[in-house]
């Protein structure tokens, strides 16, 4: 059995983007393997962050792992900075890609955009050298995330090709696993952006509670043909309301055309409310549960045990492949 990998920035509140594009995953394929489940909360100083802020955002994080159902006793779940082998990895595998590669990287470029270069920190720009880090530690086959971070795992891919071709077989080549539906869930408020949880706009969080959740789907932009069909160009607003609704349901987009024909929008963003709250509405409880149960901080450090058994003997091999180990 393969082993599965994949983190979540704790940059702010979990959104339903996060849910559907990722930790709905984690939780399908949490059995099919060993599986690595990491906050990456080194990623998240990449951007200016307050350090209650982070702190308390991972332990929300790994709280909200807990109540989606990943299961402790299967799931290693742990802090990226727990591992010093995360950053020691990283600074060597620094040297195996390239200046114009990270230029390309679309998050380098959307995040920077707005920024002075003078502001920009050097780690947005090696976000990516971190993360191969990250997927190459535990020798992970299969790396389940949103369509937002294939573009990361094929750069991890050419590291790990050109590292093998350089030393022989060292590291396992990874490979992005993204749902069929709901890989890139939008904004609410603009359909034509991601929705994602640094940008509140048009953002619904898994902490909202039922009648929040309820008003933003209710005012979530829609379109003009006043037809419940999927079509991204033409109908982005609706388009995205249908593959929340079939991500979570697994109707298909036909099933949900035939279902509201003849009705109006407001009927069908009720239903899609009625879905969302259905899927959320009980971790709210167990996350509530699981934070008073102080039981985040137990299953952390145990996480990062095993994570550091594993992680240490990748780094060692990587070490004697590249002639830096002499004990
Ligand atoms: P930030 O706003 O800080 O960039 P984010 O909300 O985009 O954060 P990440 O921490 O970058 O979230 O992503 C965690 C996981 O959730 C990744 O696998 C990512 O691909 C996935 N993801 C994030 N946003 C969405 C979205 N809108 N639709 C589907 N998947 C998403
Ligand atoms: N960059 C990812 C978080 C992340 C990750 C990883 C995902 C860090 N390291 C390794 C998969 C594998 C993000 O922004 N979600």
């Amino acid at each position: 059995m393969d082993n599965i990998l994949s983190g979540i920035k704790p940059t702010g509140q979990l959104t339903l983007g996060n849910y559907i594009g990722a930790i709905k995953n984690f939780v399908k394929v949490q059995n099919e393997g060993e599986s690595f489940l990491f906050i990456a909360d080194l990623h998240a100083l990449t951007l200016p962050i307050e350090p209650q802020t982070l702190h308390d955002n991972s332990r929300d994080i790994a709280a909200f792992y807990l109540a989606a159902g990943l299961n402790p006793e299967k799931a290693n779940i742990f802090l990226q900075s727990d591992v010093a082998a995360h950053s020691e990895l990283a600074i060597i595998l620094q040297n195996y890609l390239y200046m114009g590669e990270l230029s390309r990287m679309t998050q380098f470029k959307d995040k920077s955009a707005k920024m002075k270069e003078e502001a920009i920190g050097l780690g947005l720009f090696t976000y990516p050298v971190l993360m191969a880090a990250d997927i190459v530690l535990y020798d992970s086959k299969r790396i389940p995330v949103g369509e937002d971070q294939v573009q990361h795992v094929e750069l991890a891919r050419d590291l790990v090709k050109r590292f093998n071709n350089r030393y022989g077989e060292t590291l396992v080549m990874p490979k992005a696993e993204v749902a069929k539906v709901g890989a890139r869930i939008m904004s609410l408020s603009d359909p034509t952006k991601k929705m994602s949880k640094s940008d509140p706009k048009g953002d619904v969080y898994l902490k909202d509670s039922v009648d929040v959740i309820r008003k933003k789907i209710m005012s979530a932009v829609t379109d003009m043909e006043a037809k419940v069909h999927y079509d991204v160009e033409k109908q982005p607003g609706v388009s995205n309301l249908m593959t929340i609704m079939s991500s979570l349901t697994g109707k298909s987009f036909e099933q949900i055309e035939k279902e509201f024909e003849g009705k109006g929008y407001g009927d069908f963003k009720r239903a899609v409310a009625d879905v969302v709250i259905a899927e959320l509405a009980p971790f709210k409880e167990r996350y509530e549960q699981i934070v008073k149960s102080g039981k985040v901080d137990e299953v952390l450090a145990k996480g990062a045990k095993r994570a550091n058994e594993i992680a240490s003997k990748t780094l060692v091999r990587v070490q004697k492949a590249v002639g830096l180990y002499h004990k």
